[in-house]
């Protein structure tokens, strides 16, 4: 029996010597490397006691061995679960206490301060550094550079990414083999990759667009990555000449422009620009083609689904909307209170069925009825409309959800621990225009009767639970929040009020 995940997108390229990363220094690892890297791994977690099935909890720095682990878990049959390195011990706690993971694998540095969460959760604990070193790498050492790889089928899981939710509780979205790969084919299609693209890679490898469609799409084609362990203007503008497509967030395009050493003759030679996980603005769009004479190609897409739109490759790709259905993707616009089919033109929410569409949420059932009907459609929580050529344009989300830089953030999340502060009677969280992340949060709290919440105070506390990118930008004391006659919070009211404050 086979492993379709593993064997399409690592197998293929067994003992060939061709470049797969290319690095910031400009080493090189061959495909080759990179698969004896994994198997290495692969040995070293059946050491461990891993079985398949098993969750592999990973919080590391982007890194070839820490993309090297993502194949292990693939070669090993382990539902691989990535972990932004943003995220604080009690962020990583509740993640691996509700996957159950086996092991978690984090930075060296990050090792005292997770060790009792591994233990809590009966985990073991392997570090991985940014450079290589680590405990798990030292024991993989000792192990073959051969695996013999474990069967699984196009059902079985393959990774959990965890999405946080209106109840401020993340949701692990549980994605099979055939949810990955499906889509990474047909991206490779319509997207035209193939074995001579090289991919400018300064996203994330632990989100759905580095690590799925990223580096899915250039292992199944069979091309190189150049590898940036982040994003950074400078080192993007270095490396571009080197590459053939670029796949980023809209803050990446925008701080590219920003830039005059970003030219028209830098990137002549470039084949694509990808940009997706948060609106692209019209004026960005327009801007980037007025100086380089590329039209950036938007797509649409989210953790539970993989990629769900795009514009077209050849034909018009046009600002302000996100394309059309891939191939093998139902798209359709609904009438939230009811359910039924929109007529094109009207907003409404937008569903979305097909072999992308994930699982459900793990140990969830109610969250997964809620959200993905039992006929396969799973509702976004993006509004939307479809536009008279037939181009899917998002107005709007039903959900309360803010996009900062491209990270999905979650206003209950935040506004609980604001909530909890001494002399914090409530709280409010809301998304307002910023110049570099698209959107950035904004708290209000409103003080306890006669008690002056200490804002110093509450930001040091919100920056010990919470990843950085989560944390207010400002946070601002109100009398009251604004209220309608049904009693809800108006944060539409608070957007308007203070949309313009780092804007201005
Ligand atoms: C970093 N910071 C952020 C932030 N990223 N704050 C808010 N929003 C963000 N996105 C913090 C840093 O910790 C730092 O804190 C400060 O902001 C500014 O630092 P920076 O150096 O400018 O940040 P930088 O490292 O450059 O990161 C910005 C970024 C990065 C945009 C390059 O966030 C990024 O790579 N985003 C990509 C996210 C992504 O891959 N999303 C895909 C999700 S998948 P301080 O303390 O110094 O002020 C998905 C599905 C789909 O959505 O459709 O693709
Ligand atoms: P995530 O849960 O991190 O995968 O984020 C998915 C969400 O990002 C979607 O539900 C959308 O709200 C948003 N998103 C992704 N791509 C785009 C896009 N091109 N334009 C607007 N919003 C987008």
């Amino acid at each position: 029996m086979a492993n379709p995940l593993f064997d399409q997108l690592f197998g293929i390229h067994a003992g060939k010597e061709t470049p797969f990363l290319i690095l910031k220094g400009g080493e090189v690892v061959t495909h080759a490397a990179f698969l004896s890297m994994a198997a290495r791994f692969a040995n070293a977690f059946r050491e461990l006691g891993l079985q398949p099935g098993d969750r592999l909890a990973l919080q590391a720095e982007k890194s070839p061995q820490a993309l090297a682990v993502y194949a292990a878990a693939v070669q090993s049959g382990l539902v691989f679960l990535p972990l932004n390195t943003g995220y604080t011990p009690s962020e990583v706690s509740y993640f691996v206490e509700n996957s159950g993971a086996r092991l978690l694998i984090c930075d060296p540095t990050k090792a005292e301060g997770l060790r009792p969460v591994a233990d809590a959760c009966d985990a073991g604990l392997q570090t991985l550094g940014a450079e290589g070193g680590g405990s798990l790498p030292e024991l993989a050492r000792g192990q073959s550079d051969v695996f013999e790889t474990v069967p699984r089928g196009p059902d079985d899981l393959a990774a959990f990414l965890y999405t946080s939710g209106t109840t401020g509780r993340s949701k692990g979205a549980m994605l099979t083999q055939t949810n990955l790969l499906s889509n990474a084919q047909t991206l490779v299609d319509v997207w035209r990759f193939t074995k001579e693209d090289v991919l400018l890679h300064a996203l994330p490898i632990f989100h759905t667009h580095g690590l799925f469609v990223a580096t899915n799409v250039t292992l199944l084609s069979g091309g190189a990555l150049l590898f940036l362990p982040k994003f950074d203007a400078g080192d993007v503008i270095d490396l571009l000449p080197k590459a053939t497509t670029m796949m980023g967030v809209p803050t990446f395009y925008t701080r590219l422009l920003d830039d005059p050493r970003f030219t028209g003759d830098l990137v002549r030679h470039m084949r694509l620009f990808v940009s997706g996980s948060a609106p692209l603005l019209a004026e960005t769009h327009v801007q980037f083609e007025k100086r380089t004479g590329h039209r950036i190609l938007e797509r649409y897409g989210m953790t539970e689904t993989n990629m769900n739109t795009s514009n077209p490759y050849d034909g018009a790709r046009r600002a302000g909307t996100v394309g059309f259905p891939l191939p093998g993707v139902e798209l359709k616009i609904t009438d939230p209170a009811s359910g039924d089919r929109l007529p094109d033109g009207e907003i409404g929410q937008i569903e979305v069925r097909g072999a992308n569409v994930f699982q459900g949420y793990w140990q969830m059932p109610e969250k997964t009825q809620e959200e993905l009907r039992s006929d396969g459609f799973f509702i976004t929580g993006d509004l939307g409309l479809i536009d008279d050529q037939g181009y899917v344009q998002i107005v709007g989300r039903n959900k309360d959800l803010i996009i900062s830089g491209g990270y999905n953030i979650y206003p209950k999340e935040i506004e609980t621990v604001l909530d909890d502060q001494p002399g914090v009677l409530e709280s409010a969280v809301v998304g307002v225009p910023h110049p570099d992340f698209g959107e950035t949060v904004v708290g209000f709290v409103v003080a306890e009767k006669e008690k002056q919440p200490d804002l110093d105070d509450i930001s040091v506390t919100v920056a010990a639970q919470l990843a950085r990118f989560k944390h207010p930008r400002k946070l601002i004391v109100l009398p009251e929040l604004p209220r309608n006659t049904m009693g809800k919070v108006q944060k539409n009211l608070l957007r308007e009020q203070y949309g313009d404050l780092f804007t201005a």
